[in-house]
């Protein structure tokens, strides 16, 4: 019976740990905010389970004092684990959908020319790396100038943001909010790479820039 209990506990642990790794892995895509509290969920019942499995005598030749500083390190664990799922911070930081973020009063544009398709070809999102400033210029649009009928994507290589394939003529943009450095590449063409650098200055000196470019705000 207490066995029984403690592979119980064992295996909803198991099961607990294999949910959060499928979202954190991003292969659910779809179920992963469901999927997270199912499998934190999981995981308490399964550690509760098990502890009550262990004090009863599941696994004979641990000392309750092993079992009890086992349980709390375990415990001290999943509560940080599932913490951080709930307020995406951690490992869990890529989950997090970036909302759409109000267009910048100046657009950068990215052309991706023509034969980027081509791996001999060395320059395709043209140009490759770009500094912007929020609220200045933190809008960018890349745009598929190919001349032939050949689409590509938009990709950050962690997947915070990804245009989807868009074909020749057509573009996509992309409002950053967060500083940093972003890295992305084309997934039909990965030599096709290119970085976005964001930098945030104090409004006071967005302010001033947008003035001296004759868009500032009056009052
Ligand atoms: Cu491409």
């Amino acid at each position: 019976m207490d066995s029984t209990s403690t592979w119980i506990g064992v295996t909803m642990i198991i099961l607990g740990v294999a949910g959060i790794f499928l979202t954190y892995s991003g292969i659910s895509h779809t179920f992963e905010m469901g999927m997270q509290g199912l499998s934190a969920l999981i995981l308490f019942l399964g550690i509760i389970i098990f502890a009550g499995g262990l004090a009863r005598g599941g696994f004979p030749n641990v000392k309750p004092v092993h079992i009890a500083s086992i349980g709390l390190v375990v415990f001290i664990g999943t509560a940080g684990l599932t913490v951080s799922a709930v307020t995406y911070s951690g490992p869990f930081k890529l989950l997090k959908v970036e909302e759409e973020f109000l267009e910048s009063p100046i657009k950068v544009f990215v052309d991706i020319i023509p034969g980027s398709w081509d791996p001999a070809q060395p320059d395709n999102y043209v140009p490759k790396n770009i500094r912007v400033l929020v609220g200045v210029n933190h809008t960018v649009v890349w745009i598929n100038k190919e001349d032939i009928d050949v689409s590509h994507t938009v990709t950050h290589i962690n997947r915070l943001f990804d245009s989807g394939l868009f074909g020749p003529g057509l573009n996509w943009s992309y409002s950053f909010r967060e500083p940093g450095l972003y890295q992305y590449f084309c997934i039909p063409h990965p030599w096709m790479r290119g970085s976005v650098e964001v930098e945030r200055l104090s409004s006071e000196e967005v302010q001033e820039i947008l003035a001296s470019l004759g868009l500032g705000t009056e009052e």
